[in-house]
């Protein structure tokens, strides 16, 4: 009975996988076949998603991008970035334009169910703040009553706005601009009192506008954000590379595996680490990827740490939360094995 039982289950789960139409492998197989990732990016966050000066896409969220190429193809440069506003960013990856974003994106309910996205992971925990000029002398968003506000449509930042301004009864005139580069460009010039998104984004905003000294992030955070890589909801297998790619860079982080020391680890007899360089263990036939994927992954792109000291600590970002779980963080990933 039980034996029927079971095998009636295992045809049930097997008959449920094909079933779901084509999707379930199309954008592992998709990618592998086009030799590249289309990777959604910012339009140009500092930190998290730029070109620099050569043109060469930089950060965390870049990061993402370049350590799936490196899973998927064992070259990390597989990528065509395609940078995306807060607006453009959600129909770019049901429309299939992109294969991934890797854009400063919060985790939220509505995220995950109507909009037909399923996010992997977060690379980095965040929440909200505000800017001011310095010569406005104002210490708290509680003095914000009145203010002027440049905002961001199509984020969670507006949505919070309104939140927190109710909340604590006090008005606001939002100056709701798309582009990036104009809504900083609105604020700078004067036309808002303060401009508000995540508090990694006014870092970065700040570090790399006129005068940083000149103005102050308040030490009001008024919401939880989540940034992370997000896929097609029903792809589970794409999702599952994503998820691991990004578990790996955390777990080598964890075992003190780094793009400099992988080559020596590869002779290493620790059981574990055998099995994170793919000696052992069929990781990459799991995932249906290379057995060198996480191997790759940390030589081109190196370990979560690797990725955050190169793109966030000269913005001044301290690991704070984004440290690992035993490091007094809440990063973690689950036991590869
Ligand atoms: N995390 C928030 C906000 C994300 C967001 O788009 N932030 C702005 C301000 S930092 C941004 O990245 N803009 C860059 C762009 O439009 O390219 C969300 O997911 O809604």
């Amino acid at each position: 009975m039980k034996k029927i039982a079971l095998m009636a289950a295992g045809a049930a789960l097997t008959f449920a996988a094909s079933a779901t139409p084509g999707l379930a492998q199309s954008t592992l197989e998709a990618v592998k076949s086009r030799g590249a990732l289309a990777c959604g990016v910012n339009t140009g966050l500092a930190g998290f998603g730029a070109p620099d000066s050569q043109g060469v896409w930089k950060g965390l969220d870049v990061d993402m991008c370049r350590a799936v190429a490196a899973a998927m193809f064992g070259d990390a440069n597989k990528v065509r970035y395609v940078p995306l506003t807060a607006q453009q960013r959600f129909t770019a990856l049901q429309s299939g334009e992109v294969d991934m974003l890797a854009r400063n994106t919060t985790w939220t309910l509505q995220r995950d169910t109507a909009l037909g996205l399923d996010f992997v992971g977060v690379n980095f925990y965040d929440g909200q703040g505000f800017m001011v000029p310095k010569k406005l002398g104002v210490k708290s968003a509680k003095e914000l009553n009145g203010a002027t506000v440049c905002v961001q449509p199509g984020t969670t930042t507006e949505l919070n706005l309104t939140d927190y301004f109710r909340a604590n009864k006090m008005t606001f005139k939002p100056v709701v601009i798309e582009k990036l580069e104009e809504v900083t460009a609105a604020y700078y010039s004067g036309r808002c009192d303060v401009y508000t998104t995540d508090r990694s984004g006014l870092a970065s905003t700040r570090a790399t506008g006129p005068n940083p000294n000149d103005h102050v992030v308040l030490p009001d955070v008024i919401s939880k954000e989540p940034l992370g890589p997000a896929v097609r909801h029903g792809d589970n297998r794409w999702a599952d590379v994503v998820r691991w790619t990004f578990n790996s860079m955390l777990e080598a982080e964890e075992m003190g595996i780094t793009s400099k020391n992988i080559d020596q680890m590869l002779n290493d007899t620790n059981p574990a680490i055998q099995r994170f360089v793919g000696k052992t263990g069929d990781f990459g036939k799991m995932l249906g990827l290379d057995e060198k994927w996480s191997y790759n992954v940390i030589k081109q792109v190196g370990n979560y740490s690797e990725s955050y000291d190169r793109n966030l600590s000269p913005l001044g970002l301290e690991r704070g939360i984004n440290a690992l779980w035993k490091d007094g963080g809440v990063m973690y990933s689950p036991p590869m094995r």
